[in-house]
């Protein structure tokens, strides 16, 4: 199975990320961390990208805070899919990175989840290795209705509570 590469812009951003490694585990995915930077690291990153295909990654989730320009500078070394998450970091909690995350140019694509959306990045993360590997494609609809079930749960535990039928 081709694994996810979990890049971070600082050591800072890892809380951020935690729900993303919990998914993958759960799935049991294969992943790795890094620590890059577009601007601190920026031949490192770019290293990373350009070998990243040859070295088994399916899928690139970038996560940055601030200027975050980690996932499109990546994305710009790769043809694999990127997906950037943009990190609540600094004065403006976040917008800063969305929108330097997200507003990408024709051509070189970032699929850009919420802000702090880790969990959302590693489910698209694994809906892309899943179209290749029905046993993920299994995981990821029992995980689909885990989610229903919890939802229809709480559904009667609030009607039970609340409602006078
Ligand atoms: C960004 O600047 C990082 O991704 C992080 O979100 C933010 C602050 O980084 P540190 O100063 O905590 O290393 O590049």
């Amino acid at each position: 199975m081709r694994k996810v590469a979990i890049v971070l812009g600082s050591d800072s951003d890892l809380p951020a990320l935690s729900p993303a490694i919990d998914l993958l585990r759960k799935v049991k995915v294969p992943f790795s961390v890094r620590i890059l930077s577009a601007h601190r690291t920026p031949d490192a990153a770019r290293v990373f990208a350009a070998s990243a295909k040859g070295e088994g990654v399916g899928v690139i989730i970038a996560a940055a805070g601030m200027a975050a320009h980690l996932a499109g500078s990546i994305a710009a070394h790769t043809t694999l899919p990127v997906i950037g998450i943009p990190v609540q970091a600094g004065p403006l909690h976040g917008v800063d990175a969305l929108l330097s995350t997200i507003q990408m140019p024709p051509g070189i694509p970032v699929a850009t989840v919420s802000i702090n959306g880790a969990q959302n990045a590693a489910i698209l993360a694994v809906q892309m290795l899943a179209l290749s590997d029905p046993a993920l494609s299994e995981a990821l609809d029992a995980m689909r209705e885990e989610m229903t079930a919890r939802v229809a749960q709480k559904d009667a535990e609030i009607q039970a509570r609340f409602n006078d039928l």
